[in-house]
């Protein structure tokens, strides 16, 4: 079965096709949407801009379609920078220099990764939507070479004081947002076919 991942982010597309074959699931295949795929993602919820841009790639496409909006919400920042995570600085290096600087006034580091998925039929109306999150803090400083935008900074809880950047593929996949969201993805597509 082909679903059209509604996304213009490469590592997400990457992480969504580890954890599916992590998963053991094989007869489901991602695929991009076309070029013209470009959505306003103007809701103020991570569900409503995931469902926004499900349904733009069932519009565009006709097929079943699968969006994933996420972010990072931080305790101390009133859960900033939020669904803005992605357009918080001009780059992903510029994104933790602002967010360690805001940060830094506090005590209180505590931080979650959120993922909204949603899935849609080829007609636009919803077929299953779910959230996955991940907690942690906020670290000092940045540490790690994997994964990608805020992982250099997200200490993850109960993996001793390591940063998302810092695990493995697989482990950060079992523990983070995307891996708890898409799980239950698959498992709701699972039961569709038995
Ligand atoms: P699409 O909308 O095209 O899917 P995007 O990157 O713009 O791609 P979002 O609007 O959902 O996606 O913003 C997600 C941002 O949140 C992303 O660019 C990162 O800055 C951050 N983020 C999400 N998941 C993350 C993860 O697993 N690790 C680190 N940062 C993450």
């Amino acid at each position: 079965m082909k679903i059209v991942f509604a996304t213009s982010n490469p590592h997400k597309l990457k992480e969504l096709n580890e954890i599916t074959a992590s998963y053991g699931v094989k007869d489901i295949e991602f695929i991009l949407p076309p070029k013209d795929f470009d959505p306003l993602e103007d809701g103020k919820t991570f569900e409503e801009n995931s469902l926004i841009k499900a349904r733009e790639a069932s519009k565009l496409t006709g097929m079943i379609s699968l969006a994933d909006d996420s972010g990072l919400c931080v305790e101390c920042l009133n859960g900033a920078p939020g669904i803005y995570s992605a357009r918080y600085a001009p780059t992903p290096q510029a994104r933790i220099d602002k967010l360690l600087a805001a940060v830094a006034p506090y005590k209180n580091r505590k931080a979650k990764f959120v993922c909204a998925m949603t899935l849609t039929n080829s007609d636009g109306s919803i077929l299953f939507a779910d959230r996955g999150e991940c907690f942690g803090e906020i670290a000092h400083k940045q540490a790690g070479t994997g994964g990608f935008g805020y992982d250099p900074v997200f200490l993850v809880d109960g993996k001793d004081g390591l940063t998302m950047a810092e695990l493995s593929e697989d482990e950060k996949n079992e523990v983070s947002h995307r891996g708890r969201a898409l799980r239950k993805v698959l498992d709701f597509l699972a039961s569709q076919n038995s």
